[in-house]
């Protein structure tokens, strides 16, 4: 039995669950963080000394940082995710690692701009420059998904995972102007058909609006 900690809310935890689910192992996924608190309790600092969420714990051996635990879980349980050749890993690497530097921040800075921050303290310079790098960087996956179904070779691998995270709260945002974007919205559609991802990732955030702290 696999136990992950987080909320459900949570963007990290949401990749690490959404992988977790597909691989289709039995698990347990325990509230922790934001209104569920216990981020400072000892025993969860034993297994995060960080005190952030994902953590898991997988018959003793336990594992944070969102990334890692996307990879752990494929290699270990769902090698279908994991591409077979170093070549291909290394691309999955290269996507995984721009979303979480390059596309991560851009839409978290929208997101906690525009979503979080209670409106009357918006700034809406700010909110409009997190959009314009967000669009940059889906418009960058827009054109590699003119040519493939999917980030790493013609199925779901681990590539996909972090950024395909960030569409649901994108495509939900209300008061942002949504541009054209053919091949990511395609990509979506097929990320949406997937019960792991619907379980996992399209999770209403009602609740974090005007929610300025976790
Ligand atoms: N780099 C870490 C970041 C973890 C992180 O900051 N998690 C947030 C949730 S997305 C957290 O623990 N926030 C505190 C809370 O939810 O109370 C990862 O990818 O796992």
């Amino acid at each position: 039995m696999i136990r992950i900690w987080g909320r459900a809310s949570a963007f990290n935890l949401q990749k690490a669950y959404w992988t977790l689910l597909e691989t289709g192992q039995p698990h347990e996924r325990i509230d922790a963080g934001g209104d569920f608190g216990g981020l400072d309790a000892t025993d969860f600092l034993a297994r995060n000394p960080n005190g952030r969420i994902p953590v898991i714990d997988d018959d003793g051996f336990v594992l944070w940082e969102s990334q890692a635990i996307i990879r752990y879980l494929s290699e270990h349980y769902a090698p279908d995710l994991m591409p077979g050749s170093a070549r291909e890993r290394a691309l999955a690497a290269q996507w995984m690692d721009w979303s979480q530097t390059t596309l991560q921040p851009a839409f978290m800075d929208l997101f906690w701009g525009g979503v979080r921050m209670p409106k009357d303290k918006q700034d809406s310079s700010f909110v409009r420059g997190a959009l314009s790098r967000t669009v940059t960087a889906l418009s960058l996956l827009d054109k590699e998904l003119a040519t493939r179904a999917f980030l790493v070779g013609d199925s779901l691998t681990v590539a996909d995972i972090p950024a395909g995270t960030h569409l649901y709260r994108f495509f939900e945002m209300e008061d942002i102007e949504h541009p054209d974007l053919p091949h990511v919205t395609a990509w979506y559609a097929r990320l949406r058909e997937r019960p792991a991802y619907q379980r996992a990732v399209m999770v209403p955030f009602d609740d974090l609006i005007g929610k300025e702290s976790f």
